[in-house]
């Protein structure tokens, strides 16, 4: 199996830890598919990663689709839980965190071209997802040790790869300031090997 992605991407980084977890062997392909000469589009007409192939004739993307069919494929660590309620409220989470984190990606995006092609509502707009959506996550982890249910699972392996992304491309929100319990949250994560071995780089 192989899984093409990049070492910064937030999506790419959920499916790794999701493999790590669950103990799969993979090849990681680095293909940024913003390069020249990327063959992202060979494997995925949207030309976005995380890819993961299967075998030559199967690909599977995006990223949700990838753990769903990694935790499935396997029955150690298991991450979404198979009765109804409680699965939909784990993918409700993950809806959440990788929302807050096409945000996050939208307002990179946009600070990244030239000052006078910038729109401030635009970023205004996106920048108003990401608070709404941390205070969400937030009010709903509340006390408890994990985002959904008893256990680790698909939730944490979400909001983690959301916190992480925010720490990189938007240090200067200071989110653990705001929300200690989810700040608390994330330094549990970032003690586990699955999360440590898939840091994102530092630039
Ligand atoms: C998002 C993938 C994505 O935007 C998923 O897999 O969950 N909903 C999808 N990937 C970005 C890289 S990154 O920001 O992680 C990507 O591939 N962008 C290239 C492009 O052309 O949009």
């Amino acid at each position: 199996m192989k899984l093409i992605g990049t070492p910064a991407s937030p999506y790419t980084r959920k499916a790794r830890v999701v493999l790590a977890e669950k103990r799969i062997e993979y090849e990681f392909v680095i293909d940024p598919p913003n390069d020249a000469k990327t063959k992202v589009p060979n494997f995925n007409p949207l030309g976005k990663v995380p890819v993961l192939i299967i075998d030559d004739d199967t690909t599977v993307f995006d990223s949700r689709v990838i753990v769903e069919y990694l935790d499935s494929a396997s029955p150690v660590a298991k991450l979404i839980p198979e009765d109804t309620r409680h699965r939909i409220q784990v993918r409700r989470w993950e809806a959440l965190a990788d929302g807050c984190t096409d945000a996050v990606v939208a307002v990179v995006t946009e600070k990244r071209r030239r000052a006078e092609r910038q729109s401030s509502g635009w970023i205004a707009r996106q920048q108003g997802k990401i608070d709404l959506a941390l205070k969400a996550m937030s009010d709903d982890l509340g006390g408890k040790n994990w985002c959904c249910g008893e256990f680790f699972n698909l939730s944490d392996i979400a909001v983690g790869c959301c916190l992480g992304y925010l720490d990189l491309r938007l240090p200067e929100l200071n989110w653990r300031k705001t929300y200690p319990n989810l700040a608390k949250l994330a330094e549990k994560l970032a003690q586990r090997p699955s999360f440590k071995d898939t840091a994102p780089p530092t630039t």
